[in-house]
Order: structure tokens, then sequence, then C-alpha cells
């Protein structure tokens, strides 16, 4: 069995999703964040950044969000997740995944640091403006890549899913607006998703939003 660390309302959600699509069984341990137990042993022999999410699987541990999800989705390879043998495919896979890190995520991440995530003293309020304007184009992007399209691939659900979805709920959560009837209503449709509500009934994802 697997073991996934990682906390409520973090990347490790996406992971939690992706091992339900995966139908893989899989132990959650919660770290605490309030107690820094993520910054101190046993966590930092398995993660020297101190970061979740990080799943254990045998003697193989991964650590980032996106690395993970496309491991599980290939380890589980019956299921289609990842795609396999289509060069073009795989490309499309990986553009987006990139995409969806640098582009899209990351600016919606330096709104969460600089409103609530760093120490008050480390907040620049001067960043959310430009962080904003970062997110809003990223966003109208994959608005417009999504137009006419179920998921992210086409008409076949992937991982690329998992984390384009996730983040838009980042986006929700931080009360950040996606301008968007095709992203809201594609994040809606996403998160409708059994496995995404099986991780939401078992108490180890988000679901504010
Ligand atoms: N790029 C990493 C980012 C991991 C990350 O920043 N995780 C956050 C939670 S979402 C964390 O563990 N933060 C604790 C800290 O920085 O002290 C990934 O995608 O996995």
């Amino acid at each position: 069995m697997v073991i996934i660390y990682g906390s409520s309302g973090a990347r490790s959600d996406r992971v939690v999703w992706a091992l339900e699509e995966a139908e893989c069984d899989y132990e959650f341990r919660k770290l605490n964040f309030r107690t820094g137990e993520h910054r101190q042993e046993p966590f930092l022999s398995i993660n020297p950044g101190g970061k979740v999410p990080a799943l254990l699987d045998g003697d193989l541990t991964i650590t980032e969000s996106t690395a993970i999800v496309s491991y599980v989705g290939r380890k589980y390879s019956k299921f289609q997740l990842v795609p396999e043998g289509d060069l073009a495919k795989q490309a499309a896979y990986d553009q987006w995944t990139s995409f969806l890190i640098t582009e899209l995520e990351q600016p919606l991440w330096s709104i969460g640091k600089h409103k609530f995530a760093l120490p008050a003293e480390w907040r620049i309020a001067e960043m959310l403006n430009t962080a904003a304007k970062e997110f809003a184009v990223a966003a109208a992007l994959l608005a417009g890549h999504l137009d006419g399209r179920d998921f992210m691939l086409g008409d076949q659900f992937t991982m690329v899913d998992v984390i384009a979805a996730d983040t838009l709920h980042w986006a929700r959560r931080f009360a950040q607006p996606l301008n968007s009837d095709v992203l809201e209503s594609y994040a809606d449709r996403m998160f409708t998703r059994p496995a995404r509500k099986r991780a939401a009934d078992k108490g180890t994802v988000s679901t504010k939003g």
C-alpha cells in the first residue's frame, strides 16, 4: 500500500484525488502544520524540503505533486490516466502540466502567500495586483483551450485534469475570480467526479470553494 503525507487543503489534495481515480489503496498520514510537524524529523528524512505531498511506494519516495500524480497514473496504467504510446498526446500532457504549475498556479500561489500564507512581516501588498493580472492572463488562456472540450486532452479524462481542476479550486478558495463560464463549469464537472467525492468523504481533501 502506498503512503501519502499531506494536509487537507494542501497540494496533497490532488494526489489523494489521483489515487482515488486510480482506485489505489493508500494510507493518508496527516501532518500538523500548526505544530510544524512537516519541518521536523521523521518527515524531514522523507522530504528534506519539509513540504507535502510526499509519497512512499515501497523503497520509492516521490515529492512534487505533479510528479506524484503522473506516477500514480503511469503505475495504474489500466485506467489510461496518463497518455502512453501516442507521442503527440504525451507532449500535450507535459505541455499543459507545465503550463498549469508555472503559468496558472505560480501567480495564484503568490496571491495566497502574500494574502495569508507568509508571516505577516514578509507579505508585500503591492504583489497582489501584479499576480492577479498574471493569473487572469493564464486563466483566459486555459478557458480558451477548454472551450468546446470536455477535458484538458479532449475527450478523455487524464491526470492533467486533476491538476487543472485542483488549481481552479484553489482560485475559488482564495476568492480569485475565474471570469469564465467555461472554467466554472469545467471545475464543477471535475469536482462531481465520484473519485473526488470519495476523497472528500474521507476528509483528506478540502471541500471549501
Ligand atoms: N512544488 C511543490 C510545492 C509543495 C508545497 O509548497 N507544499 C505546501 C503545502 S501546499 C507545504 O508543504 N508547505 C509547508 C511549508 O512551506 O512550510 C509541489 O507541487 O508539491
